[in-house]
């Protein structure tokens, strides 16, 4: 029998759940419409003119790739005259972006990452888009919406998902109810269900860490890994592999298809130093993995229970196999 669309999937789980209101089930597909546009972009690489950078630097002091501003662009022209939104959050831009007078507005709030892993472009690696949607607080129908509306915890998200434009075109996305994977086909232009419910191995032996970060890391952190790298001969008993690719969403994917264990810790001698952004990047990822059966903390405790004092704050990330998760933890109380 031939995979299901994800219109298809997504009206079946409206039906059968109830777990998808008809707002939420157009955002989504409005989101995957634009990060179908976005695949044709990067696929066409330098014929498209679309690599480099742009010599700006975004909010987060990073230099702007051409691709970085081009998706920014098609999700924020896709998503704004829906009527679904009441304002969107991206990682490209400082403030949000409210829904303009000329658009109805709607009562979810839409913050993505347009594209993870963006250093990776012009060497022909994965990259990803990363999506987050909360509701609106009911307060809002009667005034304009604030950036405090988005600073909500990672458990209040209705949705959140990624798309990874590697060999194939995956869309990834859970609305509380598991996790599936479509894959685009490209012949017609539609997403194909190919995995879900995913639930991601256990005991899988593999890491993803920047080893050149070490320095930054806790004495628990540092602990963990030098005790995968001596293996076998080890207090772990058995080898273990390694791979990171600098860009989240590749990892992650690996992850949930393959298991294993993803760490960006935040500099342990500056605690409020960290890589990852919590509200579009570690949020989402969080929701997925433990939607598929793993863990995700900042070392310390679930990442979705923080509560977020700022659109771009930055975050510890240890997510993936619950066994090893929770020996990062519990090594992070023995040290602290
Ligand atoms: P870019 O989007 O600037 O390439 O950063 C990607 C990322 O946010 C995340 O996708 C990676 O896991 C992480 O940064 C890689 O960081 P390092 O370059 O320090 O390894």
């Amino acid at each position: 029998m031939q995979s299901i669309t994800l219109t298809r999937f997504l009206i079946e789980q409206q039906r059968e759940a109830n777990a998808l209101p008809s707002e939420l089930r157009l955002l989504i597909e409005t989101v995957a419409r634009a990060c179908k546009t976005i695949s044709y972009s990067v696929a066409k690489g330098a014929l498209g003119e679309v690599l480099g950078s742009l010599g700006s630097e975004n909010v987060q002091g990073e230099v702007q790739k051409k691709l970085d501003v081009i998706a920014n662009e098609l999700l924020l022209d896709a998503n704004e005259w829906g009527g679904h939104l009441a304002a969107m959050a991206s990682e490209e831009m400082e403030t949000i972006h409210r829904i303009p007078n000329r658009y109805p507005k709607g009562e979810y709030l839409l913050l993505f990452d347009p594209i993870d892993g963006s250093s990776n472009i012009d060497v022909d690696l994965s990259v990803g888009t990363i999506f987050s949607v909360l509701k609106a607080p009911e307060e809002c129908s009667g005034r304009e919406v604030t950036e405090q509306d988005f600073l909500q915890s990672g458990r209040n998200q209705v949705a959140a998902g990624y798309a990874i434009y590697g060999p194939q075109t995956l869309l990834v996305l859970t609305i509380g109810t598991g996790v599936y994977e479509f894959t685009l086909d490209r012949e017609i232009g539609s997403w194909r269900m190919t995995d879900g419910p995913m639930q991601m191995p256990q005991g899988t032996c593999e890491f993803a860490i920047n080893m050149a970060r070490r320095k930054q890391w806790s004495t628990g952190v540092a602990r963990y890994i030098d005790e995968r790298i001596e293996g076998a001969e080890g207090p772990c008993g058995k080898d273990y592999n390694m791979r990171w690719t600098a860009s989240m969403v590749a990892d992650v994917h690996r992850i949930l298809k393959r298991g294993g264990i993803f760490m960006y810790p935040a500099d342990a001698r500056h605690p409020d130093k960290a890589r990852l952004r919590l509200m579009y990047e570690a949020n989402p990822m969080s929701f997925l993995i433990e939607q598929a059966g793993g863990a995700a903390t900042n070392g310390f405790g679930p990442i979705m229970d923080v509560q977020p004092n700022g659109l771009h704050q930055r975050v510890g990330v240890v997510l993936g196999d619950r066994a090893e998760v929770e020996i990062v933890t519990e090594y992070g109380r023995e040290t602290a």
